[in-house]
């Protein structure tokens, strides 16, 4: 449970003009906002998983995969999945060694805090029409298993902000111990996309990066642009600038803006390893998705007891 003290204040919604619409499912497990210019944004409480941002367009922008877990008994595959304490398999002889791949922050129920809403302008000029759903986790809600193998006190503040132009995602650490602790974190976003042989992304240049289909083996990234055409999942590390854009056909169709993360991943498991997820669907799915995981993954943020940490995307649709 996130005390108090830490929950959002919720700023009075304003008595002019149609309001954002937030729901909670019977069942407790899903919350749903929309705005009412059509803009709609649904999140699991298992994870805090985002598993749909649709525009007033009513285009959906995330790729949730047709065999994705939606029970809690598993990490979503598709939407937005949130990665802490540690990315990828935990290095051995460290203190996130006993964790599952990504950490336990997808796969842990949180808590919804509530939610919040303001009608100051849009949300990339600072302001937004828009409405922040809150979502708390904290190592009381932790399974034994997971506070066992990382036995740190630590809460978590994940911000899902739908405004008129994007969709920002903030998580916020604090340590609420007095021992330090290190960690990892990242927003393993999939966003659906017509056709990956027609999709490149940009905004990765001049920075060096981890191939991980080439055995992990660092490579300098010169040219602007990435064209995923096979099997791809490269960590670009502290990338100059902030956005990645993601095109379809030469046009811009989603941008992915890092706040206070220093690092981009991009994933596509093409066809054989998509084959092998038993939770990928449909097989040829990796043809409608690309991931770009903004997060901080090269080497780990430290935390002393009472400091805190926040960083997260805003991601803006053409479409
Ligand atoms: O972010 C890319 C990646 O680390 C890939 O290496 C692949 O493992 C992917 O995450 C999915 O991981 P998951 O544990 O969700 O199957």
């Amino acid at each position: 449970m996130v005390d108090r003290a830490h929950k959002p204040s919720a700023i009075s919604a304003s008595s002019t003009g149609p309001q954002p619409q937030v729901d909670i499912s019977a069942d407790d497990s899903k919350v749903t906002a929309r705005l009412p210019t059509g803009d709609s944004v649904e999140v699991l409480l298992y994870g805090a998983t985002v598993i749909s941002w649709k525009s007033n367009s009513g285009q959906e922008n995330l790729w949730l995969s047709q065999k994705a877990v939606l029970d809690g008994s598993k990490a979503v595959r598709g939407g937005i999945p949130i990665v802490f304490p540690v990315f990828g398999p935990p290095p051995q002889n460290h203190a996130t060694s006993s964790l599952p791949q990504h950490g336990f922050a997808r796969s842990t129920r949180w808590e919804y805090l509530g939610k919040s809403t303001s009608e100051s302008g849009a949300l990339s000029r600072g302001g937004d029409d828009s409405v922040k759903l809150d979502f708390g986790l904290s190592q009381s809600q932790l399974s034994p298993e997971s506070r066992k193998a990382w036995p740190y006190d630590f809460s978590l503040v994940y911000s899902v902000t739908l405004g008129k132009d994007g969709l920002q995602t903030m998580l916020n650490v604090r340590n609420e111990g007095k021992e330090s602790f290190e960690f990892q974190m990242l927003l393993h976003t999939y966003f659906a996309v017509k056709n990956i042989s027609n999709v490149s992304t940009s905004g990765l240049a001049g920075t060096s990066y981890i191939d991980k289909v080439l055995d992990a083996t660092e490579h300098s990234s010169s040219s602007p642009t990435l064209s995923i055409t096979g099997e791809t999942d490269r960590v670009y590390k502290s990338l100059k600038q902030d956005t990645t854009s993601i095109l379809q056909d030469d046009k811009p169709r989603l941008d992915v803006v890092r706040d206070n993360l220093t690092d981009t991943v991009v994933w596509n498991p093409w066809k054989e390893k998509a084959k092998a997820m038993g939770d990928f669907a449909p097989d040829e799915g990796y043809m409608n998705m690309v991931c770009v995981e903004v997060g901080s993954v090269d080497g780990w943020q430290k935390l002393e007891g009472g400091e805190t940490f926040e960083g997260g995307q805003l991601v803006k649709s053409h479409i």
